[in-house]
C-alpha cells in the first residue's frame, strides 16, 4: 500500500488489510470480503474506503434531482409483512386516485421544478394494464419533458399476470406509451427465505432480477434497491449485491443503486427493531465497495434522516435524493422526516459536508434550467425543511 494512504487509512481490524489492498488496487471484491465488511466494528476503516472509491469516481460532485413521487393508489393484493403502504381496497385509509388527480399532482410537481416523477403503487385488484398505459400516455402528454420513471419490476410481473402478456410485452407497451426508466423498488432481500417472511407473495428474486434483464435489453434503464434492517443475515446482503452486480455485467443498465433501511412501525413486522445509524452508514460504504460496476449509490434522506445522509456523502454515496414531495410509503412506516425538501435546503445539506451540488436528470445529465418552464411558488407546498 502506497505511504500516504497507509498514513491516512488506519485499519483496527486486521482482517480488513487485504480488503483494503484490493480496493486500492481497484480489484473486484469477493463474497467473502463482502461478509467481512459487514462483520467488522470497524466503521471508519470501511468508510475510508468508501470514500475514496467515490472521490475517484465523482471527486466532490453530489449529484441531486428535483422530483415528485406519485402514488397511483395504496390498494394492494400482495399484503406484504414489511409493508405499512398497502391496503384491501374497502381498509380505512384505501385511496385509488383518479387520473385527473395524477395529473393535478404532476403539475404541482412540474411547477416546483420537477424534471422526474417517480410512479409507484400498489397492485390493484381491478385497476386494468390498459388504465395505466392511458396514465402514461397522459402524463407524457401534458409533460413531454419530464422523465417518467415509473413501475416497478414487481408491477411488470402483475401486469404479466394479470394479462396472461410475457413481461416483455408489458414493458414494450408501457416503453411506447412513454416509461422512460424504471424505479429500483421491490428488491427487498432476494432471498427466498427472507422473502417467504417479508413478502411472501410478491414476485421473486429470481423473476425481479428476470424481468429487470429484459427491461434493459429493451432499452428501459432502471434503479436497484435493497431493503435492509429486517431479518437477513450478512450472508443474504452479500448474495443480493453480488447478484445485481452479476446482472449489471450482463446489462449495464443500472443507474443507481439504493440501500433502503426498513421502518418497522406500522407493518406486520413492528416487533423488528429499526436499524441503526451504523447499519445505515455500513450499507452505503459496502453498497459502494461491493457494486463496483454501478456508477452511482444514492442516499435517500427521506428514509435515513437528512443529517445521517449527509455522513453517507462522506461513507461512498454521490447521490441524494431528493426534493420529493408527498412521500407516502416511509411515512405510512412511521418515518418522522419532513415530507418534502426545497432545492436550496438540499444544496445547502450537500454543501455544508463539503460537496458540491449537481442537479442533474434522471440518466445523470447536467439540467439546465434556463431550458425548462419557469418554476412558480406553490402557495399548496407548506412542508419544508431548513437544515
Ligand atoms: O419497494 C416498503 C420499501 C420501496 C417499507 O429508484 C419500505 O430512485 C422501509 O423503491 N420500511 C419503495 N422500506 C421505495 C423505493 C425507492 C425510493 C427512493 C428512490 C428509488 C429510486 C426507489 O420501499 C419498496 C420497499 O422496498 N418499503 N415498505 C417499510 N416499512
Amino acid at each position: 500500500m502506497p505511504q500516504a494512504i497507509m498514513t491516512e487509512l488506519k485499519i483496527s481490524d486486521s482482517r480488513l488489510e487485504p480488503i483494503a489492498g484490493k480496493v486500492l488496487a481497484g480489484e473486484r471484491l469477493s463474497f467473502d470480503d463482502g461478509v467481512a465488511l459487514f462483520r467488522t466494528n470497524d466503521l471508519l476503516a470501511v468508510g475510508w474506503l468508501a470514500n475514496h472509491v467515490r472521490e475517484k469516481r465523482h471527486g466532490d460532485i453530489c449529484y441531486y434531482n428535483v422530483n415528485r413521487h406519485i402514488n397511483p393508489t395504496n390498494v394492494c393484493v400482495a399484503h406484504c409483512r414489511l409493508c405499512a403502504f398497502g391496503r384491501s381496497p374497502d381498509a380505512p385509509g384505501a385511496y385509488t386516485y383518479a387520473l385527473e388527480e395524477i395529473y393535478q399532482r404532476a403539475a404541482q410537481g412540474v411547477s416546483e421544478g420537477a424534471t422526474e416523477f417517480h410512479i409507484v403503487g400498489g397492485l390493484h385488484p381491478s385497476l386494468t394494464f390498459d388504465h395505466y398505459l392511458e396514465m402514461i400516455r397522459g402524463l407524457k402528454q401534458r409533460f413531454p419533458h419530464v422523465h417518467l420513471k415509473a413501475l416497478t419490476m414487481v408491477e411488470i410481473g402483475y401486469f404479466s399476470r394479470i394479462t396472461k402478456l410475457t413481461p416483455r410485452e408489458v414493458l414494450l407497451r408501457l416503453k411506447e406509451a412513454g416509461v422512460d426508466s424504471m424505479p429500483g423498488g421491490g428488491a427487498e432481500i432476494f432471498n427466498p427465505r427472507v422473502r417467504k417472511v417479508i413478502c411472501d407473495h410478491k414476485t421473486s428474486g429470481r423473476l425481479w432480477l428476470d424481468i429487470a434483464r429484459t427491461a434493459h435489453q429493451i432499452g428501459l434503464r432502471s434503479n436497484a434497491t435493497m431493503l435492509y434492517g429486517h431479518i437477513e443475515t450478512h450472508e443474504e446482503r452479500v448474495e443480493h449485491l453480488v447478484q445485481l452486480r452479476e446482472l449489471q455485467d450482463e446489462t449495464g443498465g443500472f443507474v443507481t443503486f439504493i440501500p433502503l433501511a426498513f421502518h418497522p412501525e406500522n407493518t406486520a413486522l413492528a416487533h423488528l427493531p429499526k436499524p441503526t445509524g451504523i447499519d445505515d452508514l455500513k450499507l452505503i460504504a459496502v453498497s459502494r465497495l461491493l457494486l463496483d460496476n454501478f456508477d452511482h449509490i444514492k442516499a435517500y434522506w427521506i428514509m435515513l434522516t437528512p443529517p445521517v445522509a449527509q455522513i453517507a456523502l462522506r461513507f461512498g454515496a454521490d447521490d441524494i435524493d431528493g426534493t420529493v414531495i408527498e412521500e407516502k410509503i416511509y411515512h405510512d412506516a412511521g418515518a418522522t422526516t419532513p415530507q418534502h425538501m426545497t432545492r436550496a435546503g438540499l444544496e445547502r445539506l450537500i454543501r455544508a459536508a463539503g460537496r458540491v451540488p449537481f442537479e442533474r436528470d434522471t440518466l445523470y445529465r447536467p439540467i439546465d434550467r434556463s431550458k425548462l418552464p419557469p418554476v412558480s411558488p406553490n402557495p399548496d407546498v407548506t412542508i419544508s425543511i431548513n437544515v
